[in-house]
Order: structure tokens, then sequence, then C-alpha cells
């Protein structure tokens, strides 16, 4: 089925200039690029987007970290993309993801681990809205 997700380019790898390197992943996946823009997170944005981990021992640490530069944001779009894109990030912890993913060649560590991507149907709804408030679909049929 056709989804999109939200996926942030974070502030690890817009410092180290991987943005190129990692649009240019999702696109040689067959993603499509639907929405784009840069954006340098404030506390209460970065605590907003990840109100999920409010209250857990890594939270604090998460939004220094996502305050420090700015971030990309994307939605992109395709053929079961919310399950693909996570594959293509790989594990949370760099330590752990193949070293083939986005996270396995690029982060750092657990904190700084280069992307986001939405994890069901639903956070993909409520986090296009959090960015893309006027997010239209757009159809690539034939591009
Ligand atoms: P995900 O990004 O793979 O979905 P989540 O568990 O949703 O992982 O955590 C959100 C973000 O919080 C991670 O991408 C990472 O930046 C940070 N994070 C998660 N777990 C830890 C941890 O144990 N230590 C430090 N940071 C963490
Ligand atoms: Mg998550």
């Amino acid at each position: 089925m056709y989804r999109y997700s939200l996926v942030l380019i974070k502030p690890d790898a817009i410092r180290r200039k991987l943005c190129g390197e990692i649009i240019s992943t999702y696109e040689k996946a067959g993603l499509d690029l639907c929405s784009i823009k840069i954006i340098q997170m404030d506390r209460d944005i970065a605590e907003g987007f990840y109100h999920v981990h409010k209250g857990k021992e890594f939270f604090q640490r998460l939004i220094n970290f996502m305050v420090s530069a700015p971030t990309i944001a994307m939605v992109l779009g395709g053929n079961d993309a919310i399950k693909k894109i996570r594959e293509i990030n790989g594990l949370t912890d760099p330590k752990e993801a193949t070293e083939t993913t986005i996270r396995g060649k690029w982060a750092l560590d657990v904190t700084r681990n280069s992307v986001h991507a939405s994890d069901s149907p639903e956070s993909a709804e409520s986090e296009i809205a959090y960015f893309f408030p006027a997010f239209e679909i757009l159809k690539y049929e034939g591009a």
C-alpha cells in the first residue's frame, strides 16, 4: 500500500554534510520525495515532537542534541514506505545497526543517529501534520 512517512535528517548529519548522501539513499530505494524543508528546532518544538519519550533517561540529551543545529524534515512516499524506510535507516543504536543501513554507515552513537522515521501509519499522520500542516498528497504516477 502507498504510504507516507515523516523523515528527519538530524543535526549530526547536517553538520557533517551528509544530506545529499542520505536523500540519495532514499531515492535509490525508489521512494518519492513529497515535501522538504530545513528548520532550526527550539526546545518546545523538539519536546513536542518527541513527547512520547518525555521522562525517559535519555530525553534531555535527545532534546539538547535536536536543538544543536538545523534539521531537515521530509515527507517520503512509496509502497510500504513506513516499514521500508525504517529498514533503510537501521536500528536506533548504530552499534546494533547493519552496516549497509544509514545508521550503520553514518550514525555516531545512539543519540546522534542521523535520521528519524515514523514507526506506524498513526505516528506518520501526526508527525507529518506536526511539521507540514498543509501537506498535500502528491501523485507520482507515471513520473
Ligand atoms: P527510533 O528513532 O529508532 O524510532 P526511539 O526509541 O523512538 O528510536 O527513540 C527516539 C530517539 O531518541 C532515537 O532515535 C535516539 O536519537 C534517541 N534515543 C533512543 N534511545 C536512546 C538511548 O538509549 N540513549 C540515548 N538516546 C536514545
Ligand atoms: Mg521512534
